[in-house]
């Protein structure tokens, strides 16, 4: 702690370029102030925000292709994830495992560890999208999940879903899909990714990334009730019977922040903040190619690039908030605050690093 004088404040936005995190909506910033000591996890007395809650899951059941959708808004992706692992993991009998590609998000190591399942991961493809053959090769009577991910933490890849999920039914098992981060860009692409392309049983889709809500706003979605069921513990003393959430007191600002943000983007609204995002995002790639680098093809908003270590130390000691791939690429996440006088700004200081 440093003394009494100085006063915290936030970060700014301006040289955030590896980071899935960005400014709210306005309206979402104002409604999770409003409802930032409401409980949705007790609905029998905050009505309001449960309400709130009820229309934004059937809204992001909007942005996901499903018509009457399951779920509630939790913490994040990794709460997701951990309740899709542990659906699945309820709904079989016996010790399960969970077969996904390896770049499937570090939140399924910890669902396996605190849900004592085994999780296999399976190699990628050249272009880093989940090997169809492998995870099929890696299922078998006891996989009780198969996790896909559509726009990859790393490299932005979307996995051929609907081949996953004949993998997954053919195993007899569950299929998830994480659109923690893609979720609120897909809509507006030609891929097939959603409860409407494939035989998807549950998806994360996360509010506080691309959503443009208040952290912590996470979506857990489900195409059956009996998911929901499977999830959820007697609650005696309190009015409402079960509980399907992970989180017990839970967050009214990203309950409130997520119905907010939908209110006011989807569909249009988010249609523009992809197209800006990607277009940024192809810009950046292009321009860093040009410059000599090896990118990796931004298929969604967001960008690749090897860049010699000194260089990516340069540009963080200059003061960009950047981080790597564990391959040690340049990462840079084209988030709605990312600008393209911040890429430029940040390409003029990259020119100005290598020639040092
Ligand atoms: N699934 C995917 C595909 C993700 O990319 C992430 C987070 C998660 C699940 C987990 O979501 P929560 O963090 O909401 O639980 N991926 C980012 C990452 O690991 C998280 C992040 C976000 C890190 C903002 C830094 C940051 O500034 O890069």
């Amino acid at each position: 702690m440093t003394g009494a004088a100085s006063t915290p404040t936030p970060q700014e936005f301006d040289r955030v370029l590896s980071s899935m995190c960005t400014e709210p909506h306005p309206a979402a910033r104002e409604a999770a102030v409003a409802f930032l000591a409401d409980n949705p996890g007790d609905p029998a007395t905050y009505p309001a925000v449960a309400d709130l809650e009820a229309d934004a899951v059937d809204a992001l059941g909007d942005v996901v292709g499903l018509s009457n959708p399951h779920g509630y808004v939790g913490s994040g992706g990794t709460e997701a994830n951990i309740q899709a692992v542990r659906a699945a993991r309820n709904l079989a009998d016996g010790d399960v495992n969970v077969v996904a590609p390896e770049s499937a998000h570090f939140s399924f190591q910890k669902a396996a560890d605190v849900l004592d399942v085994e999780l296999r991961l399976a190699p990628t493809d050249d272009d880093h999208r989940a090997d169809v053959d492998a995870v099929a090769a890696l299922a078998d009577d006891d996989t009780a999940l198969v996790a896909a991910v559509a726009g990859s933490t790393e490299y932005g890849r979307v996995d051929p879903i609907p081949a996953l999920a004949d993998v997954a039914g053919d195993a007899d098992a569950r299929l998830h899909v994480d659109a923690a981060w893609g979720g609120f860009v897909l809509p507006f692409t030609d891929h097939d990714w959603s409860f409407a392309d494939a035989a998807v049983d549950t998806m994360t889709v996360d509010p506080h990334k691309m959503g443009r809500a208040p952290i912590p706003a996470g979506g857990f979605l489900a195409r059956d009730s009996e998911t929901l069921d499977a999830l959820a513990v007697d609650t005696p003393y309190l009015e409402s019977d079960a509980q399907p959430t992970l989180g017990g007191t839970r967050s009214g600002a990203g309950v409130a922040g997520t119905h907010a943000a939908l209110d006011a983007l989807w569909p249009d609204g988010y249609r523009d903040q992809y197209e800006r995002a990607q277009a940024n995002a192809e810009y950046l790639a292009d321009e860093l190619a040009a410059r000599g680098y090896d990118v990796v093809d931004p298929v969604l908003p967001l960008v690749a690039a090897d860049l010699p270590d000194d260089e990516f130390g340069a540009l963080r000691d200059a003061g960009w908030r950047i981080s790597t791939t564990s391959a040690g690429e340049l990462r840079v996440v084209c988030m709605p605050h990312v600008t393209r006088e911040m890429l430029d700004a940040f390409l003029a200081d990259l020119t100005d690093v290598g020639n040092v």
